[in-house]
Parts: structure tokens; C-alpha cells; sequence
């Protein structure tokens, strides 16, 4: 038995077969953390929705998802709130017979797991919040996309205010400015903001020493341990590698390059 983390999959599927053979995955006895941003922009959008969901169904509660950005915007398309951009690869999931059947299921998702100490959460978590604030508005985010409508919160979604900035917090946040303010423009590389730009997890370490944070999201920032926070985004969709890591017994990161699936 062993308790596992996957970063963002984007819809690759291939890489994510290849990484469960690769750590010898056993869905009868392990239990499995996805970082979200299940699919969009990568090749298998359906068919990786299609096999977390069946998963899911297997496994119960051992298996643990929180939604991430590209999560979030399938659903404001499916649900007819915002149209698919030029980039997005979500034609094949809302053309699908069983889509409402898919994105309902992944409305009732979660933006935040804990346990323990350990957390799932796909952005990351605000130093100048609590732990018990971020889980309130991961819970009213939670309560909105759930409920019987999911789209009066859809539609406020991308807002300043609330549920916006829970949204943009826990499921978009990579940089903050100086003032602590988000700073959503800025998505490169740590070692290349401007000045007085910093990552998100720059002062978590003092704020949330004694937990464990999964997170995805940052591509270009890859695989890396920062004090309390574990990123698990390797850029797979990008080039890069799909990675896992044991929440049980962390040791060196599990990873798939893209293609190699
Ligand atoms: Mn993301």
C-alpha cells in the first residue's frame, strides 16, 4: 500500500498509464491524489476524463481530485457561460454523449483535500490567509459549482470579488506582488520575475510550516520541494515529464516524459 501524487495531467493519458505501470500502481489497495487540470490543452481530453471518472468509481474516497483553472473552465463552457478558446482541446469532451454525465461528476469536486497535514490543492495557498479561511472559500466554491445550478457561480467565477478570488487563489495563483496583491500575469520561470514579484510559496514556509501542500499548475516552474510545499507540475502537456511522488515516503520523484507513454 502506498499513497501516491500526480501532477497536472492535460489530458495526457498515455504518459499517465505509462507512470501508473511505472510505480506499480495498485487502485485495489493505494490511494492516489491528481493535482487537477485533468485535461485541456493536450491530446486525450475525453478519454482521460473518462478514465479518472471510471477510477474514481472504483477506487472511492482513496482517489482525490481538486479542480483546477482548465477544470474550472470546461465546466463555464459546458455549462454555456463561456465559449472554448482558440487553444483549448475540449471539443471532444462537450460533444460527448457523455458529457453531462462526465462534467457533473467533476462539478463535485473539491478545490482543497486535506489529511493530516497533508494538502491537495492545485494553485496554492495565500500567506496572508489561514488555513481555516482558505478552506471556507474553498468550501463556498465547492457549495456554489455543486449545487442544484452551478452557474450563477460560474458566471462570477472570473470576478475580482467573491467567489473570483477564492477561484483565482486555489486554483490560478503563482505570483504575488510586493504588497501581497495576486499577480496572475507572471508565468514563467521563479528565477525570471521582475522585481518585486515573488512566488506564491516565498513565505509559506512561515505560515504553514507544519503541513505537507501538493500543488500543480506551474509549469514552468517543474518539479520541486520548497519548505512545506511539494510542486508536482512537470510541464507533461508541454514537453516536459508527468511526475509522481509518495506522500507515505517521500523520496525522489516518479517521471514520464512526454511521448514516452
Ligand atoms: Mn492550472
Amino acid at each position: 500500500m502506498a499513497d501516491w501524487v500526480i501532477g497536472d495531467l492535460h489530458g495526457c493519458l498515455d504518459e499517465f498509464d505509462a507512470l501508473l505501470q511505472l510505480i506499480r500502481f495498485d487502485p485495489s489497495a493505494d490511494t492516489l491524489w491528481l493535482t487537477g487540470d485533468l485535461i485541456n490543452r493536450g491530446p486525450k481530453c475525453l478519454e482521460t476524463l473518462r478514465y479518472v471518472h471510471t477510477l474514481h468509481q472504483e477506487m472511492g474516497a482513496r482517489l482525490q481530485i481538486v479542480l483546477g483553472n482548465h477544470d474550472v473552465h470546461l465546466l463555464t463552457c459546458w455549462a454555456g457561460v463561456r465559449t472554448p478558446g482558440r487553444t483549448d482541446t475540449l471539443a471532444s469532451i462537450l460533444a460527448a454523449s457523455d458529457a453531462n454525465s462526465l462534467c457533473n461528476w467533476l462539478r463535485t469536486q473539491p478545490f482543497l483535500h486535506e489529511q493530516g497535514s497533508h494538502i491537495l490543492v492545485h494553485a496554492g495557498l495565500h500567506p496572508s490567509l489561514s488555513l481555516s479561511q482558505h478552506r471556507a472559500l474553498a468550501n463556498g466554491l465547492h457549495g456554489g459549482l455543486s449545487g442544484s445550478d452551478p452557474r450563477p457561480t460560474l458566471q462570477a467565477i472570473y470576478g475580482e470579488q467573491q467567489p473570483g478570488f477564492a477561484a483565482a487563489v486555489l486554483t490560478r495563483m503563482r505570483c504575488l506582488n510586493a504588497d501581497l496583491s495576486l499577480n496572475l500575469q507572471e508565468k514563467g520561470a521563479p528565477d525570471n520575475l521582475p522585481d518585486g514579484v515573488m512566488p506564491w510559496y516565498t513565505l509559506a514556509a512561515h505560515r504553514f510550516a507544519d503541513a505537507q501542500i501538493h500543488t500543480g499548475h506551474w509549469a514552468a516552474l517543474g518539479y520541486g520541494v520548497y519548505g512545506p510545499v511539494v510542486a508536482l507540475d512537470g510541464g507533461c502537456v508541454w514537453g516536459g515529464d508527468l511526475v509522481a511522488v509518495r506522500r507515505d515516503a517521500p523520496a525522489r520523484p516518479y517521471r514520464i516524459s512526454r511521448g514516452a507513454g
